[in-house]
């Protein structure tokens, strides 16, 4: 099937048409631009424009997805009755930015009013605050009733808190949605089953791995065009074998359900050379983008657990993920924008190593996560938050720029969930608001999780000199250079206990060593 492309026609003015604006990440059928709409007399505009796919250098798997599915998804629309005024990246007339495009629908279609439901971005909230003025027509921004909590409702559980623990904001989801509630209380009498969690690699398991699907004739044509338009982006664009479409990334939360939702939890930390997904989900990607519902994924978790098909443990975890931490995180960005992108807690300000972009380190930990990265467009938490995001903290990369790269290189990628995770969780850079300690780890807790030292050049058990695990130095390094910031977090008290009972003679060498590495590494 060929991709319709509508061009801008005159179209007679009735007396209430709306344009409705659905950007990129908004692809539900529920959203509530849409719900607000009348197919018999709005219009929809959608754009596939250079803005959005060029603010950072997103993976061409990335850009391919976003657009396989909008063009899907305009077709769907269109299918259902919608006038969608469509315009794909190398029609002549495109503008190159949301607001250009809009501009232009008004121009074309002469509408009443302009609506849209917020976006996921400080930075598009911005550009359409100044739409009303620019286009002379009133503009309405809708809240995004896709996520269970609302802006304000963050807002007021956050007031007055003096800090603000996930754990609670996630008890209160619970018993706001009711999942694994049972008369008001937790099911199995806890909120969390996370001891059971931690577990180490296990040799032996199948991992079933994410469900593919074969590209139809609309996702090729969006895999030529990338190809040619965006060649110099980060990333291999095949094997490409995401969904396009809802009804496809339904399958693909009922592969998850089947075969990993029941392991979920056990390996959710763990590692493996050349395993890419483990037990993960792989769902991100289509929750973000709007073809996954939140409450209709948990719905459907919970429903496997009544069912005896997944354990507690599992099921409570995954749930946790999406009603709790995904949540949270937006919560955060959009109480602390727009002075969150600039935090630097630790003054850091070392440029992001070259190796990020390439995958070419003798670090096996990081070549794995980041070749995966780059092949997959996919690495998961762990390996986002324990090596490529540890490894930044540890050698002082400035937030700025290891934010950029996580948003360029995930297909889940968006600012409001990507910048939390990476500058609040991974690196610690708001001081403290979204995490109790920075995540640092030395080599041994990669060597825990992972089978990835047995395959390294350094040695894991050494700890300083050039054969050493450069994590063990770097752990420490970050530690000493960092206590007059961190001497007072409770959480690091043993830790530099254990710092204060080496030898001068010791600390001297992690030390050195750590200078060395970073000397090298410049
Ligand atoms: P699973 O492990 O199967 O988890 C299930 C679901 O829970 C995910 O699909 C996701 O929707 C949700 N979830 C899990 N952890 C988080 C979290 N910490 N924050 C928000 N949602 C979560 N997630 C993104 O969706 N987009 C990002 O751009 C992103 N950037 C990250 C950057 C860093 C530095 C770190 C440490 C984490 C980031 N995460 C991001 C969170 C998490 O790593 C991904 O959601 C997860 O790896 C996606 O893979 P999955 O679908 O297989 O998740
Ligand atoms: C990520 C993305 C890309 C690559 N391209 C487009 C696009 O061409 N048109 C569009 O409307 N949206 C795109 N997006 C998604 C937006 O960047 C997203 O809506 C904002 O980042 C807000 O979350
Ligand atoms: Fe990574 Fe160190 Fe293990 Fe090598 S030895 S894989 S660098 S943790």
């Amino acid at each position: 099937m060929q991709c319709k492309v509508t061009h801008f026609a005159w179209i007679p003015v009735s007396k209430s048409r709306q344009l409705i604006v659905i950007l990129g990440d908004q692809l539900s059928h529920n959203l509530a631009a849409l719900k607000a709409g009348d197919p018999t007399r709005d219009i929809i505009l959608m754009a596939e424009v250079a803005q959005e796919a060029t603010y950072v250098r997103h993976h061409k798997k990335k850009i391919a997805f976003v657009f396989a599915c909008m063009r899907h998804f305009a077709e769907e629309l269109r299918a259902a009755g919608w006038q969608v005024n469509y315009t794909t990246y190398t029609d002549p007339n495109n503008t190159g930015s949301v607001t250009g495009e809009v501009s232009r629908a008004v121009q074309a279609h002469n509408p009443q009013t302009v609506i849209i439901t917020e976006p996921g971005e400080w930075r598009l909230t911005q550009a359409i605050a100044g739409w009303q003025s620019q286009l002379e027509i009133p503009v309405t921004v809708l809240s995004d009733d896709r996520f269970l909590c609302s802006h304000q409702e963050f807002a007021n559980w956050a007031e007055g808190r003096k800090s603000l623990t996930m754990e609670y904001f996630y008890r209160e989801m619970r018993a706001k949605t009711g999942l694994l509630m049972t008369g008001g209380k937790p099911e199995g009498g806890k909120w969390n089953y996370d001891a059971a969690n931690r577990k180490p690699p296990k040799s032996g398991l199948h991992y079933p791995g994410p469900k593919r699907f074969e590209s139809d004739a609309i996702t090729a044509e969006v895999l030529d065009l990338v190809a040619a338009q965006f060649g110099g982006h980060f990333g291999d664009l095949t094997p490409f074998w995401f969904a396009a479409t809802a009804a496809q990334a339904e399958q693909a939360l009922e592969h998850f359900i089947t075969h990993s939702l029941p392991h979920f939890g056990d390996c959710q930390d763990a590692m493996i050379t050349d395993e890419r997904f483990m037990f993960h989900s792989i769902l991100a990607l289509y929750l973000n983008i709007g073809l996954l519902d939140a409450r209709q994924i948990c719905a459907r978790a919970e429903s496997a657990w009544a069912s005896g098909h997944a354990p507690l443990n599992a099921v409570e975890g995954f749930i946790r993920q999406i009603i709790g931490w995904r949540e949270y995180v937006r919560g955060i960005y959009w109480l602390k924008m727009p002075a969150y992108a600039d935090v630097n807690f630790f003054g850091h300000d070392r440029a992001l190593p070259e190796f990020y972009w390439t995958g070419e380190t003798e670090m096996n930990c990081l070549h794995q996560a980041i070749s995966q990265t780059k092949t997959e467009a996919y690495a998961h938490h762990i390996q986002r938050l324990m090596v490529t995001g540890n490894f930044a903290m540890l050698i002082g990369v400035e937030p700025k720029q290891i934010h950029e790269w996580y948003l360029a290189v995930y297909a889940d990628a968006y600012e409001w969930v990507e910048m939390p995770n990476t500058i609040g969780m991974s690196q610690f850079a708001d001081g403290g608001l979204l995490g109790s300690k920075p995540y640092a780890a030395s080599g041994n807790y990669i060597n825990k999780m992972s089978n990835y030292c047995a395959g390294c050049r350094y040695q894991v058990k050494l700890k300083t000199g050039p054969e050493a695990c450069p994590f063990n130095a770097l752990y420490w390094d970050f530690l000493d250079r960092n206590r007059p910031k961190l001497k007072n977090n409770h959480r690091l008290g043993q830790v530099y206990r254990t710092w204060d009972r080496m030898s001068q003679a010791k600390q001297e060498e992690y030390r050195h060593s750590a200078a060395q590495f970073l000397a090298a590494l410049s």
